[in-house]
C-alpha cells in the first residue's frame, strides 16, 4: 500500500466511524480457549455460511437482508493479519486438523453489505455497508491489568501465594531454592538474564500444565514484539528476601515499574480505547477435568478479565484510557463437547465462575451476556437406547487416537463443584477432531448465530 492507500483507507476508516458505520471487535481468551477456531467461524459464516438455515437466529439473514461479506483487500502494513485462508485450509483438508495456534495479536477486516431494514437509509439507499474489524489478542495480555494495581512487592506476595496452591507447588519448589541461594547484592546482566530464564522456563511449565491460567507477567510468556527488551528480565523475589532492601530487589521493582508503564499501559490504550465489541472466549470443560485447584484458578483469572471490562466513573481504566466498550461476551466455547440438554449448566457454571450478575449495574457501561457456544462444532448429537431408555450421546472422532467415538460425556455442574465433588468424581469431557466437510459446506457450529445476532446485530438494522 503507498501512503496515499494509506491515507485514502484511514479517511475512509475515519468517515464510516463518524457514520457509525465500523465496529472493532476484540476476540480474547486464555490460551487455547478457541480464539483461532472462533475468528475462523465467524468469518466464514460472514462471508459463506450466510443462508438462514446456518445462522437462523441472526436477524438480519432471517430477514433477507444481508447481502454478503468480503474480506478487505488492504490493511494497514503495521498489523499483523490474522491468517484465516490458512486457517480455513486446515479445516478442508480429507483429515481436518485444528489450525496450529498463534501468538501475539493480528486483525482482520470485512466489509458487510445489507439492505437497512428501517429509516431514511431503506428507502434511499440500495445497500448500507458496516465494516468490521477483528482483533485477536492473548488474555494473557489482559491479566497483566491487575499489575497497574500492584507495586512489585505486593506482586511478589501475590505470585508466591498462587505457587503455594496444589496444582503449581511441586513445580515451583526448584525456582524458589535458585532464588533462595541467589545474592542479592549482585545485579549483573549475567544474573538478572539467568534469574530470567529460569522464571520463564517456569511460567512454561506452568502454561504446560492444565488448569494454570495466572502466569504472570503475560508477556514473558506471549513477548509479542517485545522479545529481549531489558523490562522482561522480571521475576517475583521470595516474599522475605524484600525486607532486605536489595540492590537486586530495587532493580527488578525498576523494571516492573517499566514494564507497568511501557508495556501494560500501551496495551490498554492502544486496544481499549479502540474496541466497541469484545469476546471473551472461556474453555470451562477443560478446567473441570484438570481438577478443584484448576477450576479455582480459572474463576479467578476469570474474575480478574471481568474487571477490565469494569469502567464505570471512578474506574482506573476509565480514567487511564477512556475505553468504549459497549457489549461483552462471554463464551463457553467447545460446547460440542457436551449433549445438548447440558448447554445450559456450561452457560450458568460459566456464570457462577465469572461470580457475577451479568446484567448491567451503574458501574459497568457495557451489557454483558454468557452462553455456551461451539464455533466449530466437532460432533453430532443424538440418542442411544439404553435398558429401553434414551439417553442422549455424541459422536465425535477422538482426538487421542483419530477413531470414532460415541459418547455420554457426563452431566455439566450448574455451579462451580466443591473439592468434596472433585475428589469423589474425575470429570472427562473429550477432546475431538474436527469433522470432515463437504468442499464449500458451512462449518458447523452451535450459537454462532446468536453470538453475531448478540455482538452485531444492533448495528445491521
Ligand atoms: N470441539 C471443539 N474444539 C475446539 C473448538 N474451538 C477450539 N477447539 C479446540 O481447542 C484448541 C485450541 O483452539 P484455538 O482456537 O487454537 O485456541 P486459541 O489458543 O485461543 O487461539 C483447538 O486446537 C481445538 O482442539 C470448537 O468449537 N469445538
Ligand atoms: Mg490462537
Amino acid at each position: 500500500m503507498t501512503w496515499l492507500d494509506q491515507l485514502q483507507h484511514q479517511s475512509r476508516q475515519f468517515r464510516h466511524r463518524a457514520l457509525d458505520r465500523h465496529v472493532r471487535l476484540g476476540v480474547t481468551g486464555l490460551s487455547g480457549a478457541g480464539k483461532t477456531a472462533f475468528i475462523t467461524s465467524l468469518v466464514h459464516q460472514l462471508t459463506q455460511g450466510d443462508s438462514p438455515q446456518n445462522l437462523p437466529f441472526f436477524a438480519v439473514v432471517q430477514q433477507g437482508r444481508y447481502l454478503g461479506g468480503q474480506l478487505a483487500a488492504e490493511q494497514a502494513l503495521t498489523i499483523p493479519r490474522f491468517p484465516y485462508e490458512h486457517n480455513l485450509s486446515f479445516l478442508q483438508q480429507a483429515t481436518p486438523q485444528w489450525p496450529p495456534s498463534t501468538t501475539g495479536w493480528s486483525q482482520l477486516s470485512l466489509a458487510l453489505r445489507y439492505k437497512a431494514g428501517q429509516g431514511l437509509r431503506s428507502h434511499l439507499q440500495s445497500h448500507s455497508e458496516l465494516e468490521l474489524d477483528i482483533v485477536d489478542y492473548p488474555g494473557e495480555w489482559l491479566l497483566d491489568l491487575p499489575l497497574l494495581q500492584l507495586d512489585y512487592q505486593q506482586w511478589c506476595e501475590f505470585s508466591w501465594q498462587l505457587f503455594a496452591k496444589p496444582h503449581r507447588q511441586a513445580l515451583a519448589a526448584a525456582f524458589s531454592s535458585v532464588l533462595a541461594a541467589t545474592d542479592l547484592t549482585d545485579t549483573s546482566e549475567q544474573q538478572l538474564q539467568s534469574l530470567t530464564e529460569a522464571y520463564k522456563n517456569l511460567l512454561l511449565q506452568f502454561s504446560a500444565t492444565a488448569g494454570t491460567f495466572l502466569n504472570q507477567p503475560g508477556r514473558l510468556l506471549v513477548p509479542g514484539e517485545l522479545a529481549g527488551a531489558p523490562m522482561l528480565q522480571l521475576l517475583p523475589l521470595l516474599p522475605e528476601q524484600l525486607s532486605q532492601n536489595s540492590a537486586l530487589g530495587k532493580k527488578l521493582a525498576n523494571h516492573y515499574q517499566s514494564y507497568r508503564d511501557y508495556v501494560v499501559k500501551p496495551f490498554y490504550k492502544q486496544h481499549f480505547s479502540q474496541l466497541d465489541r469484545q469476546v471473551v472466549l472461556v474453555d470451562c470443560l477443560s478446567a473441570l477435568n484438570a481438577g478443584a485447584a484448576a477450576t479455582a484458578e480459572l474463576s479467578q483469572a476469570l474474575q480478574l478479565i471481568m474487571k477490565s471490562f469494569h469502567y464505570g466513573p471512578s474506574s482506573m481504566l476509565r480514567r487511564l484510557f477512556k475505553p468504549k466498550i459497549s457489549k461483552v461476551l462471554f463464551a463457553a466455547s467447545k460446547a460440542d463437547h457436551v449433549t445438548p440438554e447440558q448447554h445450559q449448566a456450561l452457560t450458568l457454571l460459566l456464570q457462577s465462575l465469572l461470580r457475577q450478575p451479568l446484567k448491567q449495574t451503574t458501574y459497568q457501561l457495557a451489557k454483558v451476556e454468557a452462553m455456551a457456544i461451539a464455533a466449530l462444532r466437532a460432533s453430532h448429537a443424538g440418542y442411544v437406547e439404553l435398558q429401553g431408555q434414551k439417553q442422549p450421546c455424541i459422536t465425535g472422532i477422538d482426538s487421542a487416537n483419530g477413531k470414532k467415538i460415541n459418547l455420554f460425556p457426563g452431566d455439566v455442574p450448574a455451579t462451580v463443584p466443591d473439592a468434596a465433588v472433585f475428589s469423589k468424581h474425575q470429570f472427562s469431557f473429550p477432546s475431538l477432531q474436527p469433522l470432515p466437510l463437504a468442499m464449500q459446506a458451512n462449518l458447523p457450529h452451535i450459537r454462532m448465530d446468536h453470538t453475531l445476532q448478540f455482538l452485531l446485530g444492533d448495528k445491521l438494522i
